[in-house]
């Protein structure tokens, strides 16, 4: 399978490449994002737009889903953010005229930030079967076409309702609600690619599915890891939080195998300090890890505690914690001291000695908290790294303790409120009794389907409608080719969305755009709600006058269409809930564990706080009712003679799927993003240099895959792993290569060759 550059990637002519930055944000942060936003939104709608984000009483921003914090300052948003809020807030528009211009195929050879740069949908667009071109559907009509094809099917099972992370609390419940009510478990989401992993680990481990740290707790952490993670591009604020805890005292170590400008160094552009001068150093230690080592590595910190408190017992370990509130210790504890330290060199590329460093690091700190992303949740291990993360804290009783505990950083701004609210293909039971109850019907209890096995639906023709809650589920996905053929042959596809990407070129034989409103604009005088990466619910007010009067808010949609498939709907107020959020809120309340008194709570300054048993009282609701201690075989991940392992990464430029421009300012990258960094003695050793051109080809038991023309940067990643940006890659990522448990594609660690493509004009 070969992808081929699209036509507007040939800007690589522009490609320039410079040594990597080693610190982030400051100055040119702040100035690069007022620029960003000019062009996109003019000079009064840029200073309008960006004083209310994070505001108390403002909108939420869409960019990442890291806390506000109870001190604000009058710019609570970084450089990333304000190209988050230019991209939805801009004055560009996408109306009938664009799509009677452009055909559906054209607009398939278009690339992503072709698309993304065409602005704002402005009405529901319909393509019908056998047509090339999209053309203005009324919203009714529209409705009609959906509910007619759902209930044309031979059961809901053949149905999929994906979500991605942006949709409030409100859209979400009575999205889930809908579904559930049509009778179907298939609502899988971004997080299926995303944080998945961490969800599986910690549910099983620790009781919950979510981080158990606040803000606070990180302020006033005394080590904290940063693991497999860039914050200084997909977590901006995040840094000042880090710098705070710095400032309190903590050591910080970054676990990582690229040098990130962000774990280095950091200019806060919101301290004058930040502007001018050096800036704070960010990490005290960089452990630059080979690809997918962290199990090795957290396991032999393990040990290296295990064997301090062997040397000096009761002087570790945290007995009184171990044996009031965990379960498994002696087993894990034995399987851990028998781990091989080869095993650890191969696995990690680090020296002991550095491990031995780190570990007296932890001895000498009484609070630990351990922060991921990505990088821990996107390999085949990923639910055992990650649970092998939480047996390290639990021996020492970091976990429901001030400044100590699991800090998984997520995503998109509302991916966590959105499972929350039962945006989950696998509900627990306890969620379907409440959600059957309050509304008086039988939800479905069979669990539906995942994005991967969504995919497999598609192609198999199992699945026939496809409907999406936001997102852009063909470019985020793996195995381009194989989705995109999925898609393709659905009976419909649904896009409810804010702006034009791949998602509605690469759609089923007939396809509906569904245009709504973004977090910056005005919903009536109504707001929604969401929840932070640490389980904070607050409320979320646009602002700016709608991008068309044509578009609906997602809860107005969810409801219409709910009203065309239910007609006269005895069990469920659609009708109301699409006028008043408050009487959804009611039942969200009645529903949703943690939401009592919702309405009142939400309207208070910062919102409040969700319950979390691991966090406020040590309470681990888990099988055994205890904290659990679990065994995670170490398993070397050996690449072939002559392989690397590939990570897919963000650029600085882009929002997942949404490119906001040719550029990596802090890998020194302009220009251009068909580019592959590689270490330089790795290059050496296959005869390539800087500058060569390449393909990437992937392989897997069923064939080969090939990402075309890509050129090599001899960077300073770790031995044995090279980086390229997703989507570009995802082609390479094979439907199959999953992570255990969690079905998470494995976009962190993909076998490729690099192979030379012949000198140009050759
Ligand atoms: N501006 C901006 N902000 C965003 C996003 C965006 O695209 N743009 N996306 C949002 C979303 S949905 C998410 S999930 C987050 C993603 O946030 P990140 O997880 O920071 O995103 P990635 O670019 O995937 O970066 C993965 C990081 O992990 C490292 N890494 C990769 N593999 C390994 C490994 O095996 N071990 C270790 N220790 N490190 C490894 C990589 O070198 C890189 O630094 O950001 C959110 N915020
Ligand atoms: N190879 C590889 N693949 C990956 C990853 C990786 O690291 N490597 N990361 C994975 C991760 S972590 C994630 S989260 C997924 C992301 O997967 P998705 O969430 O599906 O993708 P996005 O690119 O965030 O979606 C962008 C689109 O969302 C729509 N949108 C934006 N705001 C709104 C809104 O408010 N409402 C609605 N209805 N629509 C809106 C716009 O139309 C925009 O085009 O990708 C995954 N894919
Ligand atoms: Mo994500």
């Amino acid at each position: 399978m070969v992808r081929k550059a699209p036509r507007e990637d040939v800007t690589e002519d522009g490609l320039e490449v410079h040594p990597p930055k080693e610190w982030a944000a400051g100055m040119p942060g702040v100035a690069r994002s007022l620029l960003t936003s000019y062009a996109q939104m003019g000079v009064g709608r840029t200073f309008l737009t960006l004083a209310r984000v994070n505001q108390k009483d403002g909108f939420d921003c869409p960019g990442c889903a890291w806390p506000e914090g109870e001190h604000r300052s009058p710019a609570e948003f970084c450089e990333n953010g304000a190209k988050a809020v230019a991209e939805e807030a801009t004055t560009r528009r996408v109306t009938r005229d664009f799509f009677a211009g452009h055909s559906v195929d054209e607009l398939a050879g278009r690339t992503d930030y072709w698309l993304g740069q065409q602005g704002r949908l402005t009405e529901p667009m319909h393509k019908p079967e056998g047509a090339d071109h999209y053309v203005p559907v009324t919203w009714e009509k529209a409705f009609d076409i959906v509910a007619r094809e759902l209930r044309a099917l031979d059961g809901p099972d053949e149905a999929v309702f994906y979500t991605s992370g942006r949709t409030s609390n409100e859209a979400a419940f009575a999205y889930q609600l809908l579904v559930r009510r049509f009778g179907t478990n298939n609502l899988p989401d971004c997080s299926n690619m995303c944080h998945e992993s961490s969800g599986s680990a910690l549910t099983q481990t620790l009781g919950i599915g979510k981080g158990t740290v606040s803000l606070e707790d990180l302020h006033r952490a005394d080590l904290v890891f940063v693991v497999g993670q860039n914050p200084g591009t997909n977590h901006p604020r995040m840094l000042s939080a880090l710098e705070r805890a710095k400032r309190n005292g903590a050591r910080i170590v970054a676990v990582n195998p690229l040098p990130e400008a962000g774990l280095l160094r950091f200019k806060n552009p919101q301290r004058p300090s930040g502007v001018a001068g050096r800036g704070t150093t960010l990490a005290d230690r960089f452990l630059q890890i080979r690809l997918n080592g962290d199990l090795a590595l957290f396991k032999a910190l393990s040990r290296l505690l295990l064997e301090a408190e062997d040397a000096a017992p009761g002087t570790v370990v945290d007995r009184e914690f171990v044996e009031a509130h965990t379960h498994g210790f002696e087993d894990w504890a034995a399987d851990a001291r028998s781990l091989d330290w080869a095993d650890v060199e191969e696995a990690t590329g680090l020296e002991r000695r550095a491990v031995e460093e780190t570990a007296r690091d932890v001895l000498a700190a009484r609070s630990v908290v351990v922060c991921w992303a990505m990088g821990l949740t996107q390999h085949k291990n990923s639910v055992a790294t990650i649970r092998e993360v939480v047996n390290f804290l639990l021996l020492r009783g970091n976990v429901g303790r001030p400044g100590a505990g699991v800090c998984p950083v997520r995503g998109h701004s509302n991916v966590q409120g959105d499972r929350t609210m039962g945006i989950y293909e696998k509900p627990s039971e306890a969620f379907l009794d409440a959600l059957g109850a309050e509304f008086g019907f039988e939800p479905p209890r069979r669990h539906g389907l995942d994005t991967v096995e969504a995919i497999r639906a598609l192609r198999s023709g199992e699945a026939k409608v496809f409907v999406a809650m936001g997102g852009n589920f063909v470019a985020a996905t793996p195995d381009t080719e194989v989705t995109e053929a999925a898609m393709r042959s659905a009976r419909l596809t649904v896009q409810v969305s804010t702006k034009l990407n791949r998602s509605h070129a690469v759609c089923g034989r007939q396809a509906l755009i569904l245009p709504t409103l973004g977090r910056t604009e005005r919903d009536g005088d109504r707001f929604v709600t969401v929840e932070d990466s640490m389980g904070m619910v607050h409320a979320s007010r646009g602002r700016l006058r709608p991008a068309s009067p044509e578009l609906l808010p997602e809860v107005a949609i969810v409801c219409r269409l709910a009203r065309e498939l239910f007609g006269d709907d005895p069990l469920v107020p659609w009708g109301e809930f699409e006028a008043d959020y408050d009487a959804l809120r009611d039942r969200v309340a009645r529903v949703v564990p943690g939401f009592a008194d919702f309405n009142a709570r939400v309207r208070a300054p910062g919102g409040f706080a969700l319950p979390n048993a691991p966090r406020d009282e040590r309470r681990f609701p888990t099988a055994t009712g205890r904290a659990n201690f679990t065994v995670n075989p170490l398993e070397v991940l050996r690449v072939p003679e002559g392989r690397l392992l590939l990570q897919t990464v963000r650029s600085h430029d882009q929002y997942n799927t949404t490119i906001y421009g040719m550029d990596d300012r802090y890998r020194g990258v302009s220009g251009g993003r068909r580019v592959v960094f590689v270490n330089p003695d790795d290059l050496a050793e296959r005869g390539l240099a800087d500058g060569d051109a390449v393909d990437l080809v992937s392989e897997w038991p069923d064939g080969e895959r090939r990402a075309e023309a890509f050129r090599v940067i001899a960077y300073p990643t770790a031995r044995g792993c090279c980086a390229a940006y997703f989507p570009e890659t995802n082609v390479l990522v094979p439907l199959d290569s999953v992570a255990e448990t969690s079905n998470t594609p494995t976009s962190k660690s993909v076998v490729v060759r690099l192979v030379r493509r012949p000198a140009a004009g050759a």
